[in-house]
């Protein structure tokens, strides 16, 4: 596969070349740090730009940094590395290949920046001009072992498993995140990789982006989102393959519940901002779906308790900021856009 744009400037020049600088909320909490020259250029511009001619659509209102533990695990990984992750604290998408990177352990540097604003640089990385982004380092250099060229990866799914294919030494890196033994397990998890992308995110954002104007009522997709949720949870439960909990596959921690879980993390957020909240029966009033609810539940206490998942969170009070355009529709993030209009997502 070949890319429309290298990083010229990271190939020409020593990957240890490096400034310190001043950010501004474009760029993390580390508001001194160390950054390729080239991204030096590319966070001046981008914040210049911001200041002089900051269009009114997009959401640059952001804040700027991760808080809590997110914040601890960000620091923890700015200093220069040839794998670099382009994120932003507040992106269920970053978060998924946060997460992976976290549960191999998988050194690297973490960047973040605020995808709102399409600097050249950035849409040169990802001409989709989104967040996640990772800049892959893929010749070394036999004699001193360091990355010669560097290239740009995006889409979160295509990182995670890239992430889990390039670093696979067990020793290292830990149990793969799609079983590799199993065929069928293997194509049994991209079914429900498929199932979560393609139908219980969608879900997730017209549920959140539901105002009364629209053309279907809050009950009727909260009943969509939950037939979205109860069909995972029914494979969990019922299908020939499937193990005791609390994961997707048992004991073991997998990419499909990678997939998932910020968007599990997320739920609150709906509580916070729709009447009725997520809506999930409690025990006792579930009817038939008793068992089904009670096994989502034990995949969600465990999920939210993954320490990967814990260390990639910021503070709740953040998100419910972050999220207050979604819940009265008037993001114009790509995402927002696409499920207004009824799009798929991009
Ligand atoms: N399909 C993409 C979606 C990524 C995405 O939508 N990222 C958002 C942040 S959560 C973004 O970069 N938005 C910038 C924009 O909407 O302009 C993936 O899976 O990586």
């Amino acid at each position: 596969m070949s890319f429309p744009l290298r990083l010229p400037p990271l190939s020409k020049l020593p990957l240890t070349l490096t400034l310190s600088i001043r950010t501004s909320s474009l760029v993390n909490h580390t508001s001194k740090r160390s950054l390729p020259i080239q991204f030096y250029q590319f966070h001046q511009r981008t914040m210049s730009s911001s200041r002089t001619s900051k269009p009114a659509v997009v959401d640059t209102s952001l804040q700027g940094s991760p808080t809590g533990a997110a914040a601890s695990f960000a620091s923890s990984h700015s200093s220069e590395h040839p794998l670099k992750l382009y994120g932003g604290w507040f992106c269920p998408f970053v978060q998924r290949v946060w997460i992976t990177i976290a549960e191999k352990n998988i050194p690297h540097q973490y960047i973040e920046i605020n995808p709102y604003h399409k600097a050249p640089e950035f849409l040169a990385l990802n001409p989709r001009g989104l967040v996640p982004t990772l800049a892959v380092p893929t010749v070394s250099d036999p004699k001193t072992g360091k990355a010669k060229e560097v290239k740009p990866l995006y889409e979160s799914l295509v990182l995670c498993e890239y992430l889990d294919e390039a670093y696979s030494d067990p020793d290292r890196y830990g149990e793969r995140l799609l079983p590799q033994d199993d065929a069928y397990e293997r194509a049994r998890c991209r079914l429900w990789i498929d199932h979560i992308s393609s139908r219980i995110v969608p879900a997730f954002y017209r549920f959140i982006q539901h105002t009364p104007d629209k053309p279907y009522t809050i009950e009727e997709i909260r009943t969509e989102f939950h037939n979205y949720l109860k069909a995972f949870a029914k494979e969990m439960l019922f299908s020939p393959s499937s193990s005791p909990g609390p994961f997707f596959l048992g004991k073991r921690f997998s990419l499909v519940d990678i997939m998932l879980a910020p968007w599990a993390k997320r739920l609150f957020l709906i509580d916070h901002y729709k009447p009725g909240g997520v809506g999930i029966p409690s025990a006792g009033h579930r009817g038939e779906d008793e068992k089904v609810w009670k096994r989502w539940e034990e995949w969600y206490k465990a999920v939210v308790e993954r320490e990967s998942v814990k260390n990639t969170w910021s503070d709740n009070e953040q998100y419910v900021g972050a999220y207050k355009r979604y819940a009265e529709d008037t993001t114009q993030s790509e995402v927002g856009k696409a499920t207004r209009s009824g799009r798929s997502l991009p």
